[in-house]
């Protein structure tokens, strides 16, 4: 797994025989403001898809640097419970260094997880950067954390996680003002419209912390992707996942053929002095390369 996501030689091969056999997994994803709650319900939710004989993976997208590891130490301490259990895989993926290859390096190994079989893969991210935003939108079914004491309540939340929700969670319920941040996202729903593909999204309360209110959480997440499965929209989605994973690949093989070929000419500095000795002008550089690509 860790070749994987390090782009190691043999990652495209292994991913091509492994290609055939996903799309499988309910592939779920949790965003929220930073120390939301996230991991602790996800802790919460590998118990509970346990206990209903499901196998379950899990990518933590960790934004931390590692000098501020504190909590992600706590989130590791937290699920390693559940390291000794086979029917659990749990895979943190760091955002340092990753360079913009964040969203595609979280498909291959959502790849891997569902061809390995894992019937619910659930991917954790901190909705804040728009790649992370992006890669919730490539799951079947896209939890939004929120928590009570927001100081301005709903505003406070960013604009792209109200798009993406298939459920909100309204979590650490066991907060004064829980019962006020629920009356605003279902205002603010109701102001939508509500629906999407026909789905009421609801707004649900956990304390994941008691594990409180995850058996609905559960029973919420299997209604939407029943319901997802029930008409076009569960297609739409796998589509627009294989989509964003052709795209990303197609435009990243381009883009290294084309570095090659800037190389392959003295690269863009040797491209450069002719320009600067007045042989030619950019453009037609530019055509010179693409026709020899
Ligand atoms: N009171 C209360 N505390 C909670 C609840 N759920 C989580 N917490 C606490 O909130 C803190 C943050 O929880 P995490 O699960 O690490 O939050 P997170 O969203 O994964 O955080 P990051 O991954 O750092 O963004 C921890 O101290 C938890 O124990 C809850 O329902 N009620
Ligand atoms: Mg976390």
């Amino acid at each position: 797994m860790r070749d994987l996501d390090d782009e190691a030689p043999g990652a495209a091969e292994t991913l091509a025989l492994l290609y055939p056999h996903t799309g499988r997994a309910d592939v779920v994803g949790v965003t929220g403001n930073p120390g939301a709650g996230k991991s602790t319900l996800t802790d919460r939710l590998i118990e509970a898809w346990r206990a209903r004989g499901l196998r379950v993976g899990v990518v933590a997208i960790d934004p931390s640097s590692p000098f501020t590891g504190g909590a992600i130490l706590g989130d590791r301490v937290r699920m390693q419970r559940h390291s000794a259990d086979p029917g659990v895989f749990i895979r943190s993926l760091a955002t340092r260094g990753l360079l913009g290859g964040l969203s595609r390096s979280t498909r291959d190994v959502v790849n891997v997880l569902d061809a390995m079989g894992y019937d619910r893969v659930l991917i954790e991210t901190v909705g804040v950067g728009q790649d992370e935003v992006d890669i919730a939108h490539t799951a079947h079914t896209s939890i939004v954390v929120v928590v009570p004491g927001l100081g301005d309540g709903v505003q406070a939340l960013k604009a792209g996680l109200l798009e993406i929700a298939d459920l909100f969670v309204v979590n650490k319920a066991d907060r004064p003002d829980a019962a006020r941040v629920v009356r605003e996202l279902e205002q603010l729903l109701e102001l939508e419209g509500g629906t999407r593909h026909g789905w009421q999204v609801p707004v649900l309360q956990t304390v994941a912390t008691e594990n409180r209110g995850v058996d609905a959480l559960v029973d919420a997440v299997d209604a939407h992707v029943h319901h997802l499965r029930a008409g076009p929209a569960w297609a739409e989605r796998l589509r627009a996942r294989r989509r964003a994973e052709l795209s990303d690949r197609v435009f990243l093989a381009l883009r290294r053929r084309a570095e090659a070929a800037v190389e392959g000419v003295g690269g863009l500095d040797g491209l450069l002095d002719r320009l600067m000795r007045g042989e030619g002008d950019p453009a037609g550089i530019a055509q010179e390369l693409l026709d020899r690509l």
